[in-house]
């Protein structure tokens, strides 16, 4: 049995959707952001960054968007390419480019205020890591032309991960969906009774995007 400590529609997104696709057990702990449960003492003994989410498996936490969503895909099959499969590596790639290139520089859009010293400068810092999100966004969308999915084998967990990115990114000032192949592929993804399930429990309501 898992246990996800999660916020509605932050990162906890991704490994929410992956439990209800892959189907196996998991209970919800909802962890109260606004009121700062994250930096409390019992939190940080799950995650001593103060960050969402934690994936509690085997009564071991595990921290990391990214590294919940590789542990959960390699240990029930449906959300990733066979090891060695020529699309491992893609989907590695993925996986990898949207935690440590699109996650990350969205820390610094929600987050500006961590990236400077002085608060005069906090506007353009949002400015200029609003710049890059819709640069990456531009890249990412490139790469999709022309195919449903990240990887050419099919559906996989980058797919989940990239329509969390999307959603986050309609807070920008060209939300991703701007670009028809993001908007294409987030109506995609968003199709899947697993994903809409998601949405529902976390209480989030349209447009998703
Ligand atoms: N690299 C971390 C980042 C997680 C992260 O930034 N989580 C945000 C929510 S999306 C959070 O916990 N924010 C509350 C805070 O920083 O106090 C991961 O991928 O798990």
């Amino acid at each position: 049995m898992y246990e996800l400590h999660y916020s509605p529609g932050t990162a906890s997104l991704l490994p929410h959707m992956m439990l209800r696709e892959l189907g196996v057990p998991f209970q919800l702990r909802l962890v109260d952001r606004e009121g700062g449960e994250q930096a409390g003492p019992a939190y940080l003994k799950l995650n001593p960054n103060g960050r969402i989410p934690v994936l509690v498996a085997d009564g071991r936490a595990l921290y990391e968007t990214a590294a919940i969503a590789l542990h959960l895909a390699d240990r029930h099959p449906g959300l990733a390419p066979a090891v060695g499969a020529p699309d491992r590596g893609d989907y590695y790639k993925w996986m990898v480019h949207l935690a440590n290139t699109t996650q990350a520089e969205f820390r610094a859009w929600f987050y500006p205020h961590e990236y400077i010293d002085d608060p005069a400068h906090e506007a353009s810092a949002k400015a200029a890591a609003g710049k890059r999100m819709m640069a990456n966004f531009g890249v990412i969308a490139g790469q999709l032309e022309g195919r449903d999915w990240l990887l050419p084998s099919g559906f996989s967990a980058a797919d989940l991960y990239l329509l969390m990115m999307v959603r986050w990114g309609r807070t920008l000032p060209h939300p991703a969906r701007e670009k028809p192949v993001l908007a294409a592929h987030a109506a995609r993804v968003l199709a899947r009774p697993a994903v809409q399930e998601t949405l529902a429990v976390e209480g989030l309501a349209a447009p998703f995007v």
